[in-house]
């Protein structure tokens, strides 16, 4: 089991999609072990992107992810770092494929609705970032029995 920060920016909580996306992490069989709505600070928006404070897009980003409340998750699952980053699709909404989040809901590259932790380092720098461990709840679905074989 794996487990990658998502964070639902601002315009998706704007936009009213939150509950759409949502449902697709659900109906892959991703399991959500906490989620908060809060408002992301410039202090931790530059943790946050770390690796983009010095890049010229970064004044912009800032304004945009501190702008509006972001829905924080952790969802857990089999390979889910990559399973989640293949559900979102290319960075920008214009180069995302067909069938993706963002490919399907976003036309732009700052406002692409949602962010996933990239590789398995980012997703332990990042999942503290936005909770702490008693905040996580994970748990085993009913359902499991029926979403995977036993040895999977
Ligand atoms: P991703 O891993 O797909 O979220 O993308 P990156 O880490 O490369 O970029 C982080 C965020 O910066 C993206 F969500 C979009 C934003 N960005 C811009 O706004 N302009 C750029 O030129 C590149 C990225």
């Amino acid at each position: 089991m794996e487990r990658t920060l998502v964070l639902l920016k601002p315009d998706c909580v704007q936009r009213r999609l939150t509950g759409r996306i949502i449902a697709r992490f659900e109906d892959k069989g991703l399991n959500l072990i906490a989620v908060k709505l809060m408002r992301i600070t410039p202090e931790l928006s530059k943790q946050h992107y770390a690796e983009h404070v010095n890049k010229p897009f970064y004044p912009g980003l800032e304004a945009f992810i501190t702008g509006a409340p972001v829905l924080a998750m952790v969802v857990e699952g089999l390979e889910a770092i990559r399973v989640v980053r293949e559900m979102l699709g290319a960075t920008s909404g214009l180069k995302a494929a067909a069938g993706t989040i963002r490919g399907d809901y976003s036309s732009s590259r700052q406002m692409n609705l949602v962010h996933a932790s990239d590789g398995p380092e980012a997703a332990a720098r990042e999942i503290p970032l936005y909770f702490r461990d008693e905040e996580i709840c994970s748990y085993e679905p009913t359902l499991t029995p029926w979403m995977k074989a036993a040895d999977e």
